[in-house]
């Protein structure tokens, strides 16, 4: 059995939101059409609350896009976005989300970021994705959505170690910029999963 993870497909990570990938529109009509191919559809939503200390905003001097260390790890200061209930945190318009059956939120403790839809970045903690695809004898995981260097490629890397044999979308996808899109895929093949174009799922 396979399964569709639409990754963090927000009003914030697409032109006009807070956290812009560029071209990021440009995937929502190819995830409404990749759906139908699936058994399973699942999404993940990056849903914080304003006290998150991956806010630039919240770290006094410093600006976003800055890198510091918080609690041992490296964090990317971003800008505010996605905020818990507030229209950058919304799906997409455009997102067609009939067929999506449960919705994992994450980054929601103020204290650490989680780019990846199974746990945060310390892996204190799971979102219960991994359980839910077990439980439904989800073997094969495809990962579409935003941004492809972060919470596409730190999902994807996730669901590898788990033992999903997994398919990253490369076309599915958009990045934050071409070297780290260039670096993900790289990563993700020497992990152990697979790119694909969305027009070879059948
Ligand atoms: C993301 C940066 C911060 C993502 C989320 O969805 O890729 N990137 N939060
Ligand atoms: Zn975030």
């Amino acid at each position: 059995m396979k399964a569709l993870i639409v990754v963090d497909l927000q009003n914030d990570f697409v032109p006009g939101g807070s956290l812009a990938v560029p071209q990021g529109h440009e995937i929502i009509p190819v995830v409404n059409q990749l759906q139908e191919k699936f058994e399973l559809v699942v999404a993940t939503q990056d849903w914080h609350p304003k006290d998150h200390l991956s806010f630039a905003s919240n770290h006094p001097e410093k600006k976003p896009y800055e890198v510091v260390r918080l609690d041992g790890l490296e964090q990317v200061l971003w800008p505010d976005h996605c905020l818990q209930g507030e229209k950058g945190a919304m799906f997409v318009p455009d997102f067609d989300e009939r067929r999506v059956e449960a919705i994992f939120r994450k980054g929601t403790n103020p204290q650490i970021d989680s780019y990846s839809g199974f746990f945060d970045n310390g892996r204190k903690k799971s979102t219960g994705l991994a359980d839910f695809l077990k439980g439904r004898r989800i073997e094969e995981v495809y990962l579409c959505g935003l941004a492809a260097e972060y919470c596409v490629l730190y999902t994807a890397l996730d669901a590898i170690e788990l033992g999903f044999e997994t398919y990253y979308l490369e076309d599915a996808t958009r990045a934050l910029s071409q070297e780290g899109f260039e670096k993900a895929k790289e990563q993700v093949v020497g992990r152990g999963g697979k790119l694909r174009s969305f027009l070879a799922i059948r």
